[in-house]
């Protein structure tokens, strides 16, 4: 009978750390009370409770509940351990939703399955991951003084495009295959923020610029963090995944964005191209939609940084035409970060 049905979807209130004053979609139990269960994407968000990181498991930690629906305080460092939940439980609803409308794709696995994510992981650890093993989030509470939870908006798409990518062309996560892993997770994580619209937390080419304010990486020119690659040569796949990622993210926003100096949503952004080429930009959904259609019908886990323009190459001519402008952006983009 319907009207006995144990758990109903609810809309929670939740007070962000990162995205302002949101919606969250919640159950109600058979007990009355509301749970970080999402009825609508199927994922569940658990407080770890300080366990390490190598030893969560998705039946791990304790799912939270709350009597009145109302979560967490919107604060950074907050004692209301249902505050850094209400950012991962929102941003994994976004990442689903991101994936689902734009591309149609039902999930990380496209199996229509959703993931545990946990936070409180570990102590004073300042990062997020995802597991394959354990179909699941993690994600810390930063350092403790400087950098808060890492739950905002791009690294939880981060984390969970490594998921996709490994349902995918599964990019072994070494030399330069690894570093289109990671640029793979950069890529949609920031499409994640601008797909949200969020009026705190914009779109943008930085990632982690909420929770590492002013950022971690950067589209238009990585080096600028001190070790990523702006340009690809020989030895860029010898550099750790998080820096030979560079010469993708710089390729993402040239063919999103164009070369030079551009003010984007407020922020200043200057990006050179290798071989001093002036490059014009398509746009990051069309570049996106590109890399999308790349990642899951044409790279394997071996595609190195030329097997990457080909496959990008070969899904604009599937999406736009060998003869468009889009395919010869993607081209110059390419070439413009050394990648021929
Ligand atoms: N946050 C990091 C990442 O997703 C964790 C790691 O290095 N696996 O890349
Ligand atoms: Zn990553
Ligand atoms: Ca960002």
């Amino acid at each position: 009978m319907e009207s006995w049905d144990a758990e109903q979807s609810a809309a929670g209130t939740g007070h962000s750390e990162y995205t302002g004053d949101i919606l969250i979609d919640t159950t109600q139990q058979a007990d009355g009370s509301y749970a970080l269960i999402d009825p609508v994407r199927g994922h569940t968000t658990k407080d770890a409770r300080n366990l390490s990181s190598s030893s969560v498991k998705a039946s791990s930690g304790t799912l939270y509940t709350d009597a009145d629906n109302v979560w967490g305080d919107g604060r950074k460092f907050s004692t209301d351990r249902a505050t850094a939940a209400v950012d991962a439980h929102a941003n994994t609803a976004w990442t689903y939703d991101y994936y689902k409308n734009t591309f149609g794709r039902n999930g990380i696995k496209n199996d229509g399955k959703g993931a545990t994510v946990f936070v409180h992981v570990g102590t004073n650890w300042d990062n997020a991951q995802w597991s394959d093993a354990c179909f699941c989030m993690m994600t810390g509470d930063g350092d403790g003084t400087t950098d808060p939870e890492q739950v905002d908006l791009d690294t939880m798409g981060h984390e969970m495009t490594h998921g996709v990518t490994s349902a995918t062309a599964n990019l072994r996560y070494s030399s330069e295959s690894g570093g289109l892993n990671e640029a793979t997770s950069d890529i949609f994580g920031t499409m994640v923020e601008w797909y949200a619209n969020n009026a705190v937390d914009k779109g943008d080419y930085l990632f982690s610029d909420q929770s590492t304010p002013p950022w971690l990486r950067r589209f238009d020119k990585p080096s600028l963090d001190g070790r990523s690659a702006d340009c690809w040569s020989k030895s860029v796949g010898k550099l750790d995944v998080h820096y030979s990622s560079g010469v993708a993210n710089h390729f993402f926003y040239l063919a999103s964005e164009g070369s030079g100096a551009k003010t984007v949503n407020g922020v200043a952004y200057n990006s050179p191209t290798c071989n001093g080429s002036t490059v014009t930009g398509i746009g990051n959904q069309k570049v996106a939609a590109v890399w999308y259609r790349a990642l899951t019908v044409y790279m394997t886990s071996t595609t190195n940084y030329s097997g990457a323009r080909t496959a990008t190459l070969n899904a604009a001519r599937d999406l736009y035409g060998a003869s468009s402008a889009e395919y010869a952006a993607i081209a110059a983009a390419w070439s413009a970060v050394s990648v021929s």
